[in-house]
């Protein structure tokens, strides 16, 4: 091995190209060992790519690589996909080999990743929906997050790829399947869940959960007491698993005298699902609120129970998120557990919180919408790409703003004139404890309609009734600072 690895060095180093046609020979010789492996193609292979004979000008070694997608040993066609470039015709060169369905899950792995390398086109959508619809895809771990990321980059080719399908693009998110959940692009935001142990890092991430369908999953394990005062054994199941908001409005999952709870407050009614069963030693639970209002449990993916609630969130929670306990006491509970430090007494693994956003942009009615204008945050600058927009008055339209900055932003459309009046405002928003909270938008007559703060990456769609008098509309962002130079208008015409 050490001399193979060693003489494809040298030979790299040389670059000797009269090694090529032997090469060809090693990685043609379709012979594989007793245990399926062909180490010598797979170092040839390599060695190629290593001369630069791959880069697409020497067709007989494209040609060769080409063929070795086909090779009866799987590390050689795994070998194959990450040597040749990363073009339209190695992916139509895959999906001939059938390698997005190889036997052999490695070569699966390898064809998905080289897809995200590749331009974004239709057909990639397409074999990125039909894998994640397929469960043994999804079951396995590395290629259930390659896929991730795939569609990830592929995102609008994979949306027009399951549409065209037929399915459901819009389910609820507690029945969602792995291709459902990718279909929902950057409309789903997942949130790993980490025990707190008392520090305020919740305070860090405390998501706005109005208006959108919630998901709370877990693994969650028993202990057993190692302690010499109490007789050892299993440990009854309690404390909170996660909390967030508070009696009034809040919702939360936690364990009570070895019990699972799913509680929901809305406007101080209450809302509670309990299992009745004993629970295993170690159990998967998924907990959800979803946009008919109905909150779900399901314990190993067995439904536990099911009941109508007050509908999604209506605003912001007003406590923040805590996981693995709860130090508040009184009213800022979301139910009548101890009021000391409610610990969870049990091993949590893979927490979430996943949220989805019931703004669907491809669920816009066509003719519902006169117009749509994209604006863009340009990086690094405080600027969007546009300054100048125009739309009739009286229409609907939407503006789509994207943020590629490293930073948050918003839009907001003000009335003729008052820019800075709302400028100033929002600059004062930075010194008010409440300003975050607020999205830094000014609550005041000039506002007219406003984004809220967009996360580096994100995307927000906001649907507008252009006013009625025609006019030059500002708009600008709010973050504090901003406004001066993130600005443009919206002239508004007859
Ligand atoms: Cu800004």
């Amino acid at each position: 091995m050490f001399w193979r690895t060693h003489a494809q060095r040298l030979l790299v180093e040389k670059a000797d190209m009269t090694v090529l046609p032997a090469l060809y020979k090693i990685v043609q010789k379709e012979k594989v060992d007793e245990i399926g492996i062909n180490a010598p193609a797979i170092h040839a292979l390599w060695t190629m790519h290593g001369l630069k004979a791959l880069n697409g000008t020497n067709q007989e070694a494209l040609t060769v690589a080409t063929n070795a997608l086909t090779h009866p040993a799987g590390g050689v066609r795994k070998a194959a996909i990450e040597v040749l470039p990363k073009t339209t015709a190695t992916f139509q060169a895959m999906q001939k080999a059938n390698l997005f369905e190889d036997k052999d899950m490695r070569v699966r792995l390898a064809a998905v990743l080289a897809t995200t390398d590749m331009k974004p086109s239709g057909s990639i959508g397409n074999v990125l929906v039909d894998m994640a619809e397929k469960e043994e895809n999804i079951r396995d771990t590395w290629l259930k997050h390659a896929l991730t990321i795939a569609s990830k980059l592929n995102q609008e080719t994979f949306r027009v790829a399951f549409k065209k399908k037929g399915l459901n693009d819009n389910p609820a998110l507690i029945e969602a399947s792995l291709a459902q959940r990718l279909a929902f692009g950057s409309r789903l935001n997942s949130l790993p869940l980490r025990r707190s142990f008392g520090r305020p890092q919740g305070e860090v991430i405390s998501p706005d959960v109005a208006g959108k369908e919630i998901l709370i999953s877990a693994d969650i394990e028993r202990i057993a007491t190692t302690s010499t005062t109490t007789p050892p054994g299993p440990v009854a199941y309690s404390g909170m698993v996660v909390a967030h908001g508070n009696i009034k409005n809040g919702y939360g999952v936690y364990m009570f005298e070895d019990k699972m709870h799913f509680r929901i407050n809305q406007g101080g009614k209450s809302f509670l699902l309990s299992t009745a069963a004993p629970l295993p030693s170690k159990f998967s639970f998924k907990a959800g609120l979803q946009k008919d209002g109905r909150m779900r449990l399901f314990i190993d993916n067995k439904e536990v129970g099911s009941t109508k609630t007050a509908g999604l969130f209506k605003k912001e929670l007003e406590t923040p998120l805590r996981v693995g306990n709860d130090s508040k006491t009184g009213s800022e509970k979301i139910a009548d557990y101890p009021d000391s430090a409610f610990i969870l007494r049990s091993n949590l693994n893979n927490a979430k919180l996943e949220i989805l956003d019931g703004i669907a942009p491809a669920t816009t009615k066509p003719g519902a919408v006169d117009k749509i204008i994209v604006l863009k945050v340009v990086k690094d600058v405080m600027k969007y790409d546009k300054i100048l927009v125009t739309a009739k008055a009286g229409t609907t339209i939407q503006i789509v703003l994207q943020n590629p900055d490293f930073m948050q932003h918003n839009l907001v459309l003000v009335k003729p004139k008052t820019m800075e009046k709302v400028g100033a405002a929002a600059d004062r928003l930075a010194q008010d404890p409440n300003g975050a909270k607020m999205q830094y938008v000014p609550k005041m007559p000039e506002v007219i309609q406003a984004t809220p703060l967009i996360n580096p990456g994100g995307k927000y769609t906001l649907t507008l009734k252009v006013p009625a008098t025609p006019g030059d509309y500002p708009y600008v962002c709010t973050f504090p600072g901003h406004w001066r130079i993130m600005n443009g208008v919206l002239r508004v015409t007859k």
